[in-house]
C-alpha cells in the first residue's frame, strides 16, 4: 500500500551505481544497476534490519540481512541491468489516536484539536506553537526494531525564511487529549529524539524515534511526542490527522 522513499538510513555502495530502496507493505526491494557497465561486482550495504530474504535475482548474493542488510550484485556482463533482491520487513502503520498543536500567550487556554493542521513555531510569547502526537502501540505485535515518525508539511511563514529545525521530543505523560490539550496544560517535555530541518516544500519528514517507542513498547504502550522550534521562529504547518490525507504516521518495524 505504502510505497514510500526513505532517506534517513545509511547506504553505501562500493562503486557507482544506482541503488533504489523501496519499503512496500511488509518487504523491502532493494535494486541495484551499474548504468556505466565498468564494474564486475558491486557490495551494497542498508543499515537496516531485515527478518529474512523473500527472493532475489540470480546475479543477487546475500551476505547479511539481520542486522543489516549486504549483498553482492553481479553487475559485469548484464548491460546496465537493475537486479533486485527482497526482504522480509514487516511494518505496522500507525496513525495517531490523538494529535493536535497548542499556542501560548492569550491563546494559551485555548484548543485546537479539531483542526487539520498542526502548527510548529518558536518565537515571542503569543507566536509560539507547539505540536503534540500519541500513538497507541497495541496493535503493534512482535519485538520493535525500528520507528519512525513520518509527517506532512511545510514552512508557510509570511515572513519569507527558507527552512527551520523543528525538534521531536519524548513525552512521558500520556494523559492529554486532543480535545483538551492547551498551552496551559501541556505536559512537559522529555529528552530530544531528533530534528527535522522543514522547508517549503511540502513534503514527507521522517524522524529516526525507534529508542523511545521501544521502551514505550516495554512500558505503558502509548508513545507521546512534541514538536517545536526551541531555537527558530518559522511558521510551520503539518498535515494532522484530521486532515484529508497524508496524516501523520509512525511506522513501525518488528520481528
Ligand atoms: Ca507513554
Amino acid at each position: 500500500m505504502v510505497s514510500r522513499a526513505r532517506t534517513t538510513r545509511t547506504v553505501s555502495v562500493s562503486g557507482p551505481a544506482a541503488v533504489v530502496i523501496r519499503h512496500r507493505n511488509d518487504e523491502l526491494v532493494i535494486g541495484v544497476a551499474d548504468p556505466s557497465r565498468t564494474q564486475e561486482t558491486v557490495t551494497v550495504e542498508y543499515e537496516h534490519y531485515t527478518d529474512g530474504i523473500v527472493s532475489t535475482d540470480s546475479a543477487v548474493g546475500v551476505t547479511q540481512f539481520q542486522l543489516g542488510v549486504t549483498m553482492e550484485v553481479a553487475v559485469g556482463g548484464t548491460r546496465g541491468a537493475t537486479h533486485s533482491a527482497t526482504f522480509d520487513a514487516p511494518v505496522t502503520e500507525l496513525s495517531p489516536r490523538g494529535d493536535t498543536f497548542v499556542r501560548d500567550g492569550s491563546y494559551s487556554g485555548d484548543n485546537y484539536g479539531s483542526w487539520s493542521s498542526l502548527v510548529v513555531k518558536g518565537g515571542p510569547t503569543g507566536y509560539s506553537r507547539e505540536s503534540y502526537l500519541a500513538f497507541d502501540l497495541a496493535s503493534v505485535a512482535g519485538e520493535v526494531r525500528e520507528a519512525v515518525l513520518d509527517v506532512y508539511g511545510a514552512v508557510t511563514d509570511d515572513n519569507g525564511g527558507a527552512s527551520v529545525d523543528c525538534t521531536v521530543a519524548a513525552v512521558d505523560d500520556d494523559s492529554w487529549t486532543e480535545d483538551g490539550l492547551t498551552w496551559d496544560t501541556k505536559p512537559e517535555l522529555g529528552s530530544s529524539l531528533g530534528s527535522l530541518t522543514v522547508t517549503r516544500t511540502p513534503q514527507w519528514w521522517t524522524v529516526d524515534v525507534t529508542e523511545f517507542v521501544q521502551s514505550e513498547a516495554g512500558g505503558d504502550s502509548v508513545v507521546s511526542l512534541a514538536v517545536q522550534q526551541p531555537q527558530s521562529s518559522l511558521y510551520t504547518d503539518f498535515n494532522s490527522r484530521d486532515a484529508d490525507e497524508k496524516v501523520p504516521t509512525l511506522r513501525v518495524q518488528t520481528s
